[in-house]
């Protein structure tokens, strides 16, 4: 499969994986307080490696809820994932379990 990015960031809509990429790298991805801003991965390049942050997934993505399988497409195109929560979240381990749950759901590997 070709690879998109050595880094993938994932989390859950709203979670400020674009705000971090943003941060660690030259890209300008844009930045919303509402879920799904990220329609598309952005790249950005942080001394040499390709972090790529990917649209937020959500409950039911591995079942096609939403554009969550061509979301989850993007996902495995990457060598490594850093999961992005919003610190200011109640349920942190929910938030966490949820998509590694979709994850799991879509491929096993
Ligand atoms: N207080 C605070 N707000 C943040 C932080 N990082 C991001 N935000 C805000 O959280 C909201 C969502 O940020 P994004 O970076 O667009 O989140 P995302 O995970 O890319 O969202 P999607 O593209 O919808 O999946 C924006 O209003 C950001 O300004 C942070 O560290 N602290
Ligand atoms: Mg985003």
């Amino acid at each position: 499969m070709r690879l998109i990015a050595q880094v993938g960031l994932i989390g859950l809509p709203n979670a400020g994986k674009s705000s971090l990429l943003a941060e660690l790298t030259n890209a300008s991805p844009k930045i919303g307080n509402y879920p799904f801003t990220t329609l598309e991965p952005n790249l950005g390049v942080m001394q040499g490696i390709v972090i790529a942050d990917i649209p937020g997934l959500i409950e039911g993505a591995s079942s096609g809820k939403g554009l969550g399988i061509q979301f989850l497409r993007h996902v495995e195109k990457t060598t490594l994932l850093v999961h992005c929560i919003d610190g200011t979240t109640k349920d942190i381990t929910t938030a966490y379990k949820t998509v590694r749950e979709e994850l799991e759901k879509y491929n096993k590997e």
